[in-house]
């Protein structure tokens, strides 16, 4: 299959009006061939970023005066202009970040649904209202935006991660700064470019694209008031770090290492293909991805050759073609970083137990299944401990459910875990003890229903969740109100 070869535009959005950036050039490159250029144009500087503050900052007092249901209008209209465009924003998801085209378009899809989820906030409950032990008086809880927000988000989710962000801050009553992954910038312009057809205000959603560097302007901006942060657990600690000496709230999703634990009385043929999607879909680079597997040893066997005969299956490559499973990760560096990874593991003593085709040029790591030593080494194994964001599968053999749920907790993250077992009860019991912010029984560790809460434990996490009643603990402070006549 052919790429298609026009080169889109880049630009920032300011208070309303699309302007080319003033810093050095920004290229997107597509993920599966880095020498195919998705889209053009020029980062934003650090002055574009102030006068992003100051139209947002603008804007404030009137997006908060709207009433609710005039600003889930604009989110009803942007998510139906992502609806109606799905397709051909869908098939540049894949160009620009390397998922299947399936998931390309099935993202672009799911962020109108988050759009459309939050609009029905207006129909929702305002606040609470508690009983006083005063006659005569009411005490109400109501809910206020926090003001200027800063929203930085990750390549792996170019659409969907800005959408559940966005989209609870705008319908809360918040204005927006928001910087994408530079490796991700088109997808950022048409979120953008939905909330323009819907007719946003100007200033109430403003875009500043480029380096990471861009980020410390946002955070060192006095107009912020809030962050929204999904990325690396380095960048994001840094992040709550200059928020608290701030006295500002930061939401911060940071890094996984989940697991799935399949244990003895686990339906295989289910679990293999669940751990199957888990581990491989969109390259591995999701943080709710499995990147550990615990086998109980009385299945192990029978359990990976149902996984890598599956593996065997999918096709690696060009992810615009219909008949690949899945495509390149991110970008070279990416690739280069996740083979000396495995190499390195390699070296630490895992085994490889399954090791996919790969086309011979491009971006694409070869979906990897290693073993890991059950001895205290194995624990040490780079490959048992550090988010590779990638198609690497590392698999630990364990003795009974205990040894199991020990070996899942083993870990400084606590996003997602999977489980998969016939027994209510060891379900319950995994549910109380294991300390993850998203639990999976008998499905694969990723995937985010938006009116659910969302979110890490342990390293994985900081702040309130995200999605669902929780987004509202985040994106807005309240007043208790003490109300007589
Ligand atoms: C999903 O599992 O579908 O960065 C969503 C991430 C997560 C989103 C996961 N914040 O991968």
């Amino acid at each position: 299959m052919t790429q298609q070869t026009k080169t889109e535009s880049l630009r920032q959005y300011l208070n309303g009006v699309w302007l080319p950036g003033n810093a050095s050039e920004l290229n997107s490159t597509s993920a599966a061939d880095s020498s195919l250029i998705v889209a053009a144009g020029q980062a934003a500087d650090a002055k574009q970023v102030v006068e992003a503050f100051e139209a947002a900052n603008a804007a404030k007092a009137g997006w908060a005066a709207t009433p609710m249901a005039e600003r889930a209008s604009y989110l009803l209209r942007a998510s139906a202009y992502l609806t109606e465009h799905a397709e051909k924003i869908g098939t540049e998801l894949t160009r620009e970040e390397g998922k299947t085209l399936a998931e390309g378009i099935g993202e672009v899809r799911r962020a109108a649904q988050i759009l459309s989820y939050y609009a029905g906030e207006a129909e929702r409950s305002a606040g609470t209202m508690f009983q006083s032990p005063r006659a005569g008086e009411q005490i109400l809880v109501s809910h206020k935006p926090l003001g200027v927000l800063g929203i930085v988000t990750p390549f792996n989710f170019p659409i969907a991660i800005p959408a559940w962000k966005i989209a609870p801050a705008l319908i809360f009553g918040n204005t927006v700064v928001f910087k994408p992954a530079s490796l991700v910038p088109l997808l950022a312009v048409r979120l953008v470019e939905a909330f323009e057809a819907a007719g946003l205000p100007a200033g109430v959603l403003n875009l500043v694209i480029g380096p990471g560097t861009l980020g410390d302007s946002i955070m060192g901006h006095p107009y912020l008031e809030g962050l929204s942060f999904t990325g690396s657990t380095g960048v994001g600690r840094k992040l709550c770090a200059m928020g608290a000496a701030r006295g500002i709230p930061v939401q911060a999703e940071m890094g996984g290492k989940n697991a799935s634990v399949v244990l003895a009385d686990a339906d295989l043929d289910l679990a293999s293909e669940q751990v199957l999607f888990g581990a491989f879909r969109s390259s591995g680079q999701k943080c709710t991805a499995t990147s550990r597997l615990i086998l109980d040893d009385s299945i192990a066997d029978e359990f990976l050759e149902k996984l890598t005969s599956r593996l065997a299956n999918w096709v690696t490559g060009n992810p615009l073609d219909p008949g690949v499973q899945m495509g390149p990760v991110i970008d070279a560096k990416s690739a280069k970083s996740v083979r000396e990874g495995v190499a390195k593991a390699r070296s630490e003593g895992a085994t490889v137990i399954f090791e996919g085709a790969v086309p011979a040029s491009g971006n694409y790591v070869a979906p990897t299944v290693l073993g890991i030593p059950s001895d205290s080494r194995g624990r040490e194994n780079s490959a048992w401990r550090e988010e590779f964001f990638a198609p690497v599968l590392s698999v630990l053999r364990v003795s009974g459910t205990e040894a199991a749920f020990e070996a899942a907790a083993d870990s400084e993250f606590g996003l997602s875990l999977a489980l998969f077992t016939r027994d209510l009860a060891t379900a319950i019991s995994a549910q109380e003890r294991l300390e993850v912010g998203i639990l999976h029984v008998n499905s694969e560790s990723a995937g985010a229903d938006p009116h659910v809460p969302f979110g890490g434990a342990k390293a994985s996490g900081y702040g309130p969740k995200e999605q669902g009643a929780a987004a509202r603990e985040f994106y807005t402070h309240t007043t208790t109100v003490y109300l007589r006549g």
